[in-house]
């Protein structure tokens, strides 16, 4: 089943938006499968936005996103990967969508409150840097044939 990584940044963490993030994608209908609060390391930083390394934000959101603790999680279910990116919103909140994480919530690029990956490759790389396979927990939600029409 396709999986995503998500992560609510410092500033969302800081601006106690946790809670919401997260209802958002449990009310959508994806199951939840890995969820942890951490303090990033440069390490871990530098190689999950390594992508941007010669970007001229670079330092500077290596240097947010190491500001404080980050809750990171995964996701799983039908196109999860795409829809995840749609709950989320652009990457510049003032064009993001209203409805949508970013478009509600900021105004600042540099403060646009969370991650998604942006392809099934990309989530499964950021999936294995982010976690260990043992923190991660398969289950299957109960309510599944109310969200998802089997054979569909
Ligand atoms: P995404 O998070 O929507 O995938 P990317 O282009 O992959 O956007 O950029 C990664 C992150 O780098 C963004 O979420 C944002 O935090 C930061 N970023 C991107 N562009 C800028 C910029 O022009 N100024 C400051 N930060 C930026
Ligand atoms: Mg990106």
């Amino acid at each position: 089943m396709e999986r995503t990584f998500i992560a609510i940044k410092p500033d969302g963490v800081q601006r106690g938006l946790v809670g919401q993030i997260i209802g958002r994608f449990e009310t959508k209908g994806f199951t939840l499968v890995g969820l942890k609060i951490i303090s990033v390391t440069q390490k871990l930083a530098e190689q999950h936005y390594d992508v941007h390394k010669e970007k001229p934000f670079f330092s500077g959101l290596i240097e947010f996103i190491t500001s404080g603790p980050v809750v990171a999680m995964v996701w799983e279910g039908e196109g999860v990967v795409a829809s995840g990116r749609k709950i989320i919103g652009a990457t510049n909140p003032l064009s993001a969508e209203p409805g949508t994480i970013r478009g509600d919530y900021g105004i600042s690029v540099g403060r646009n409150l969370i991650h998604g990956s942006d392809a099934i490759e990309t989530a499964q790389k950021e999936i294995s840097l982010w976690f260990k396979e043992e923190e991660l927990v398969s289950w299957e939600l109960t309510l599944s044939t109310w969200i998802v029409e089997k054979n569909s």
